[in-house]
């Protein structure tokens, strides 16, 4: 390509990326950076983790591994993929709001204390592709969060917004790890970030040592079967002896090896976004009254929730669990 043809078309696609980071910022993502999408560095990795069994019964991810190895066989004819982060954080680990939530209710992961968040990311990637589509005409979008077959974390950290902590989470050294990663494919043209290279974890190790089930086998290395976000959210199957046990006081997901660390107990900050706002019925709900609630009462107050995962079922075999484990630790 001639210097002056590769130059202009440098300078647009600055221009373009430029603005729609800026959007970005304005329809409510705390940071965002655009990745290539070169193949996956950490594909075998991925392989050995897969090959180990560690992602117990998500068999979805057997099936997806080709195209998380290789980003660029996601959208055919996408160039680049623009990764945003979103800030969940609600500052204490306690809802606070539902005197005796400690008896009353079981814990609930920060993630999940308001409406889904598949639909609050899903509407702003949405209006984001639509910035770059009127940026750039006759640039074709695909947004995509926590679903299909996308290495979000990986695309996250060569977007340039973070490093894979030892506890497997992306950790952004402003926000902390308290984010949902949000990736919108796109044939546009941008410029793409530098990777984040540094790791920032040195030789802290908190959250491997404060697991509550051992879950890690080693740094980075989560063997999800016995990680109690698994358990209570992804796992469909009833609860044998030992799995009820390792849930201990957690009804819905677990936030011990982001709590402990230093990167997010020093820099996270709550959150003021009012699509995020804390719900009491998802945040601190009546042990009692999920062990009876009927389906569709359950589809009615939870539906638009990230307690329709498990659905009615799981939720019911999540709180007997959390009963069973606080009857056994006061006898
Ligand atoms: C399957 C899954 C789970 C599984 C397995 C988690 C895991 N650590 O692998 C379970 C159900 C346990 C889970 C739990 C949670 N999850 Co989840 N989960 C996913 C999902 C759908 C796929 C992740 C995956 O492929 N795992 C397999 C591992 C091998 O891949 P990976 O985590 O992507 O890691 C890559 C990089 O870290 C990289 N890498 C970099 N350096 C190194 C070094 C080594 C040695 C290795 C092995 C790899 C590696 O290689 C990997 C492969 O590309 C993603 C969404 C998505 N599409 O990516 C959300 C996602 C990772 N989950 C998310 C969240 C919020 C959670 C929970 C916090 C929810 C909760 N509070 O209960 C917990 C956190 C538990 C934890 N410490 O990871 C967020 C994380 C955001 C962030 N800031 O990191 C995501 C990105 C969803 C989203 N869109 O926001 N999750
Ligand atoms: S989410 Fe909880 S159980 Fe899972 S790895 Fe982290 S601390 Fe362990
Ligand atoms: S607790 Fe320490 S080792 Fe774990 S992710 Fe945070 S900084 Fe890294």
């Amino acid at each position: 390509m001639k210097r002056g043809v590769a130059e202009r078309r440098h300078g647009e696609a600055s221009r373009i990326t430029v603005a729609v980071k800026r959007r970005a910022l304005e329809v409510g993502f705390d940071a965002v950076g655009v990745a290539s999408l070169e193949s996956n560095a950490h594909a075998d990795d991925l392989d050995q983790w897969l090959a180990a069994g560690y992602a117990g019964s998500m068999t979805y991810l057997h099936r997806q591994v080709e195209k998380r190895k290789r980003p660029a066989r996601i959208v055919p004819d996408a160039r680049v993929a623009i990764v945003t982060l979103t800030n969940y954080f609600h500052g204490a680990t306690d809802p606070g709001f539902a005197p005796g939530v400690s008896t009353v209710s079981g814990k609930v992961a920060q993630y999940a204390w308001s409406t889904d968040y598949h639909t609050v990311i899903g509407r702003r990637l949405e209006q984001l592709a639509t910035a770059v589509r009127e940026l750039a005409p006759g640039a074709r979008t695909r947004c995509y969060v926590d679903a299909g077959p996308v290495p979000e974390r990986e695309l996250a950290q060569r977007a340039g917004l973070g490093w894979t902590g030892k506890n497997t989470m992306l950790i952004n050294p402003t926000i902390g790890s308290f984010t949902f990663i949000g990736v919108i494919f796109t044939d546009a043209e941008f410029v793409c970030d530098l990777p984040f290279q540094a790791d920032r974890c040195g030789t802290c190790r908190r959250c491997l040592d404060a697991c509550p089930t051992d879950a890690f086998v080693e740094a980075r290395v989560l063997d999800a079967r016995r990680c109690i976000s698994y358990l209570t959210i992804e796992h469909a199957a009833p609860f044998r002896d030992d799995e009820r046990r390792l849930v201990g006081d957690w009804l819905f997901g677990c936030d011990v090896c982001q709590d402990v660390c230093p990167w997010n107990i020093r820099f996270a900050e709550p959150t003021s976004d009012r699509a995020l706002a804390v719900r009491a019925e998802i945040a601190a709900p009546d042990l009692a009254e999920l062990l009876a609630v009927a389906p569709d009462e359950f589809e009615r107050r939870f539906g638009d929730t990230p307690f329709e995962r498990p659905g009615a079922s799981g939720l019911r075999r999540n709180a007997a669990a959390v009963s069973a484990n606080r009857r056994g630790a006061a006898l």
